[in-house]
């Protein structure tokens, strides 16, 4: 299959570093809060290595379906892009596809809107092949309604020669119609996949997840990697980590407690990429703890934070206990702010992922949260019964054991409600939940 258009990014391959952004501003937007997007935009560019060059901001009453501004200030755009020697201009509102082809027609610029930078993004980062085809269907499905663009572009690139003769709207239904198959067979594999994780998930009912969540560029991966010690490596790009990565915060405790970093969220994050990125936001729901990252050096931090609430309702997260981990604390200059929002938060903790000290006590932290909610439990079991013994000796905090009767084993062992409920025949007796002293 050809790549033509699979990407209508292509531009982005080719040697064309410098952008101009432009934001709207509509009646009842707020002027800092789209100079924030539109400095995130700046950052998501150069992620990709794009230089902005000029930024425009426009102020108008509603939009035009024909080319989103009104047409002088699309000349404006373009002159000013000329003058900077930018082969780009970047919205950072949605374009539909007319937009987007009556727009270059009018520049003969190549033109761009936030969704297609985020996906761009999205596709060189993607490691597993789950999240690759993730990034596909996105991409698909994103491109399909402007493929006569990229088709255009793709004429352009061949100099309309030998190719591109006889190739016209036939060609490009042709080009639809196996972008669509291309779709259902994605979506067909990526069922495939999300069953061989589930499957690994259920082996995995004996532990208690952490998932590390937030807003991107937070300290989720630093945290991750300060907190196990693992070899995975933070990047100061956006959206570094698109897989899940899941290891374990302390190989030796039981049950054992395994932690996860996930997808940064990112405000204006369209829908349906949330939808498609659902399977690495699994890790997210089937947690017992989100462990909430916020960036409390970032101008915005509240604003990230409101936007990771609301992804995480979104995904049907709201439920699982949040503790917030307000991160990058070495940045911050302000000595009260700790106090004022320890006082607005009473789940709070407050780090830097730099500090080796502060990594212990969120370490300690998360431990004696999951020993809180441990139950303490006598069990009796066969010593005959393998099965039975080896749950209880990879999912329970053994304190006692007794193997003073030749045909049965005592344990006192703390363990989650759930793993007590497995164990239900071999329950003895069982304390209500109980504080955790040491
Ligand atoms: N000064 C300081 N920098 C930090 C701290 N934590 C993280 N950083 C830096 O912030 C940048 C982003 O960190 P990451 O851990 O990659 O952030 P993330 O939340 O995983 O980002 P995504 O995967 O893109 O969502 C990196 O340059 C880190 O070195 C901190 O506590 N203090
Ligand atoms: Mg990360």
């Amino acid at each position: 299959m050809g790549d033509r258009f699979k990407d209508k990014s292509l531009a982005l391959d080719q040697k064309v570093p410098s952008a101009v952004i432009v934001g709207v501003l509509l009646p009842g937007d707020d002027a800092q809060v789209l100079a924030d997007d539109l400095d995130e935009l700046e950052r998501l560019l150069a992620t990709l290595g794009i230089k902005v060059q000029g930024r425009v901001i426009q102020r108008r009453q509603k939009l035009t379906p024909k080319c989103l501004l009104g047409e002088g200030k699309v000349e404006e755009i373009k002159l000013l892009a000329d003058a900077k020697g930018a082969g780009m201009i970047v919205f950072d509102h949605l374009l539909s596809a007319p937009q987007v082809r009556n727009l270059e027609t009018m520049t003969s610029k190549e033109i761009f809107d936030r969704t297609g930078i985020i996906l761009q993004i999205f596709a060189r980062h993607a490691r597993t092949s789950q999240a690759k085809t993730q990034v596909e269907i996105a991409q698909l499905e994103y491109n399909l309604p402007r493929m006569t663009k990229a088709w255009t572009h793709f004429q352009r690139q061949t100099g309309g020669g030998v190719r591109s003769r006889g190739m016209g709207e036939k060609q490009i239904e042709i080009d639809r119609r196996r972008a669509r198959d291309r779709i259902s067979r994605l979506e067909k594999q990526l069922e495939n996949m999300h069953k061989d994780r589930q499957n690994q998930r259920k082996a995995r009912l004996n532990e208690l997840k952490v998932a590390l969540v937030g807003y991107t560029n937070s300290g989720k991966t630093s945290l991750m990697i300060a907190m196990t010690k693992a070899n995975s490596q933070a990047e100061d790009v956006l959206f570094a980590t698109l897989d899940s990565n899941v290891r374990t915060l302390d190989p030796t405790t039981r049950p054992k407690i395994l932690m996860s970093d996930t997808v940064g969220f990112i405000r204006k994050l369209p829908h349906g990429l949330v939808e498609s990125f659902k399977s690495t936001l699994d890790e997210v729901l089937e947690a017992d703890l989100l462990l909430h990252v916020i960036d409390v050096s970032h101008r915005n931090y509240r604003l990230q934070m409101e936007t990771t609430e609301h992804v995480l309702r979104e995904i049907g997260a709201g439920d699982i206990p949040v503790v917030l981990v307000f991160n990058k604390l070495d940045l911050v200059e302000d000595p009260l702010l700790p106090k004022i929002l320890k006082a607005a938060y009473r789940s709070s903790i407050f780090v830097s992922a730099h500090s080796e000290e502060d990594m212990a006590k969120l370490r300690r932290y998360v431990f004696s949260y999951f020993e809180e909610n441990l139950v303490l439990a006598t069990l009796e079991v066969s010593a005959e019964d393998q099965a039975t013994l080896s749950i209880i000796y990879k999912a329970c905090l053994i304190i006692r054991s007794d193997y003073s009767d030749q045909e049965k084993v005592i344990f006192t062992v703390r363990a989650t409600p759930v793993v007590l409920a497995k164990l239900h025949p071999n329950v003895v007796s069982m304390q209500e939940k109980i504080g955790f002293t040491s």
